[in-house]
């Protein structure tokens, strides 16, 4: 059986949670936390060099890095009738652009919004550094929004796995922000995909453990 290692919040190891789930694979999730140290326990970094989750163990082989661990499940699984990546070529180049948009580009800024809310304390926030980083956050997102008819479709896909838990984090550190007058825009396709997405039953079983409200 797979062994996934998990962290609540991470929006890399919720994608992975989520195509897990969608593919009905069967799986040991291994519950990480970061303040007890697991990620760098020797153990660990004998399973994911880098210390991040998340990771799988599938027949004694090690897997990082979330993307491609959504490659191999679904070349793996294939008895599953849910695909993650589209067989055509221009719908699965779609979906691996999508994943694209969000490593490459949305990603690292929405982790200086992260650091200038979640890793500086309150007393020590500076409102510029947060208001700036809302805005290239909203800037990244418009990108994608302006092609969401290109990203997403009538079947679910990678791309909806790697959009809903990174915008659902945009959101909470976007609340933040905005109690120093930042604000963050997801723009309207994407917040219709995501509310779309919200209620389904593998969004709601995910739902990261250490975030009260849903
Ligand atoms: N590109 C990686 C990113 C993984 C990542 O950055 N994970 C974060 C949690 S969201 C992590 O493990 N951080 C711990 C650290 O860097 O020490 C992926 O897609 O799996």
């Amino acid at each position: 059986m797979i062994k996934f290692y998990y962290l609540s919040g991470s929006p890399f190891a919720w994608r992975v949670w989520l195509a897990l789930e969608h593919k009905a694979i069967p799986y040991q999730k291994i519950d990480l936390s970061f303040s007890d140290g697991d990620l760098s326990a020797p153990e660990y970094l004998s399973i994911s060099p880098r210390g991040k989750v998340p990771a799988i163990v599938h027949e004694n082989e090690c897997f990082v890095e979330s993307s491609v661990i959504l490659e191999y499940l679904d070349e793996k699984f294939t008895e599953s009738k849910n695909v993650l990546f589209p067989s055509r070529t221009l719908a699965r180049a779609r979906v691996r652009q999508l994943i694209n948009e969000v490593d490459l580009y949305l990603d690292l800024v929405s982790r200086k919004l992260m650091n200038a809310v979640f890793f500086t304390r309150q007393e020590n926030w500076d409102p510029l550094r947060i208001i700036e980083a809302s805005n290239r956050v909203s800037e990244e997102l418009a990108t994608i929004n302006r092609r969401c008819d290109l990203f997403f479709g009538e079947q679910l896909t990678a791309a909806d796995f790697t959009i809903f838990p990174i915008v659902k984090l945009i959101e909470r550190l976007g609340k933040l922000a905005e109690t120093v007058g930042g604000e963050v825009i997801l723009g309207d396709r994407i917040e219709k995909r995501v509310s779309e997405l919200e209620n389904l039953p593998i969004f709601q079983k995910t739902w990261p453990p250490h975030w009260i409200e849903k």
